[in-house]
């Protein structure tokens, strides 16, 4: 049994993948969870930016930057810190180190693909797929390319 578990932790962390065995479709569930704060099932950019912006700013800032984000996303979700790294390196469109309305405003056409400023479970876990090196969306040593909005 030792031996199996040793195993399966190193398996784990040679992929990078969840050491709680959490898959990305099953972290897609939570985090819209987590987002949802009305409880209606899908996540509006308003909760969105509330969560991102409020709970995840700890320095208050109004930024999330790439600490406060590996910090909490490790936490919440028990994902790999370096996949974490790397998804967050893919989420960080402008390559400042932090999240900030620039960088959500880009994926939104990815997160709200019907344009109805709402992001669905089904929204999310199609964008968690490109964005999250777990997902098989991600080349390793490539950026996924997002064309902002509005430029
Ligand atoms: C940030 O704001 C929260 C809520 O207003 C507060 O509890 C917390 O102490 C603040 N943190 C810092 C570092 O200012
Ligand atoms: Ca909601
Ligand atoms: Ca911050
Ligand atoms: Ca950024």
């Amino acid at each position: 049994m030792f031996t199996f578990l040793l195993l399966a932790a190193l398996f784990s962390v040679s992929l990078g993948a969840n050491p709680h065995g959490y898959s990305v479709d099953q972290v897609a569930g939570l985090v819209i969870h987590d987002l949802d704060s009305n409880g209606d099932g899908q996540v509006s950019q308003a909760e969105l930016v509330q969560e991102l912006f409020i709970k995840w700013d700890s320095n208050n800032d109004s930024k999330v930057s790439h600490e406060e984000f590996v910090h909490h996303w490790v936490n919440t979700y028990h994902d790999h810190p370096d996949t974490t790294n790397t998804f967050f390196h893919n989420l960080d469109t402008d390559h400042d180190k932090f999240l900030t309305m620039t960088d959500i405003i880009s994926h939104l056409p990815e997160l709200d693909q019907n344009h109805d400023n709402h992001v669905t479970v089904t929204e999310f876990n199609a964008f968690l797929h490109v964005m999250h090196p777990d997902g098989h969306g991600h080349v390793h040593g490539q950026h996924v390319s997002v064309q902002p909005v509005g430029k």
